[in-house]
């Protein structure tokens, strides 16, 4: 059986680095991106030290998805044979700040918009064409229960995650004919680097996100993706919510 390509943005740390893994346990070659190239090059290490994915092909690209020009300059300059991309999973993101949005940092907001929804709508513009030409491929995108529920102070980011849950449907609604799939994955709270890019590098604060209680963990989202990219051929999964089991809803975590 011919092995199939994934590309996954955000590759260099949490849900994007497990994902990569899993993807390459499933037999999948992996075209990693992000902008820490040291990163992505200690994934790779990592994958070729492993006996369940040594035998994945890695293509690494340093790329800031918040420029279309850098996207398509890397789209262009890879060989033909790896713009077969079978799997798409739009996962570079971030939060930055936790305020009113009366009080918020106007650089904050460009990052999440330019980030969350522009990143991931020129990835998918350039990517998607050859998808169609084909008549296959999946798109995963990454939301999060902030793009299904507003919690306090979440605001800006909130609104890039509800883009991306409607970006998401739009996108199924257009590529079905085409014979693709799409998919939304939206998880509650998952400890990862996000807490500590968000508040600007302070680990204490990051650290008391997760405190009292079991958060998720990036291999759980990966756990999701992998049922998502084992179905039949004829059936795709839309869309999946996952929550800690003690945040039942976005803003209220019952810590012990
Ligand atoms: P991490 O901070 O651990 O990982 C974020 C990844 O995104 C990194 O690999 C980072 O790489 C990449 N990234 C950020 N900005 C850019 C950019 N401009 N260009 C390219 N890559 C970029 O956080 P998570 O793994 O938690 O986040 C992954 C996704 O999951 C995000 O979309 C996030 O919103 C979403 N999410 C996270 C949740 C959580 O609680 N952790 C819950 C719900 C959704 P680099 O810095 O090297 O560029
Ligand atoms: C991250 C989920 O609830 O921590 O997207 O903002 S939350």
């Amino acid at each position: 059986m011919s092995r199939k390509i994934a590309l996954v943005t955000g590759a260099s740390s949490g849900i994007g680095y497990a994902t990569a893994l899993m993807l390459a346990r499933l037999g999948y070659d992996l075209i990693l991106l992000a902008r820490r190239q040291e990163r992505l090059q200690a994934l790779q290490l990592a994958l070729s030290d492993n006996p369940e994915t040594v035998n994945a092909q890695v293509y690494l690209a340093a790329v800031d998805v918040r420029s279309l020009e850098e996207i398509e300059s890397f789209y262009n300059a890879l060989p033909s044979p790896w713009k077969s991309i079978d799997l798409l999973v739009n996962n570079a993101g971030l939060a930055k700040g936790l305020s009113k949005f009366y009080e918020g940092d106007v650089d904050h907001w460009e990052q999440m918009i330019d980030t969350n929804v522009k990143g991931l709508l020129y990835m998918s513009r350039t990517v998607t064409p050859d998808m169609i030409a084909r008549g296959s491929g999946h798109i995963i995108n990454i939301g999060s229960i902030a793009g299904k529920e507003v919690y306090d102070n979440g605001n800006v980011y909130c609104g890039t995650k509800f883009a991306v849950d409607a970006i998401t449907k739009g996108m199924r609604l257009e590529l079905a004919v085409h014979g693709l799939k799409v998919t939304g994955i939206h998880p509650g709270a998952v400890e990862t680097e996000f807490s500590v890019v968000r508040f600007d590098g302070d680990e204490e604060r990051a650290q008391k996100v997760y405190e009292g209680f079991d958060n998720l963990v990036a291999e759980d989202i990966a756990e999701a993706i992998e049922f998502v990219v084992t179905r039949k051929p004829h059936v795709n999964i839309n869309d999946l919510v996952i929550m800690p089991q003690a945040q039942a809803v976005a803003g209220v975590i019952i810590r012990k």
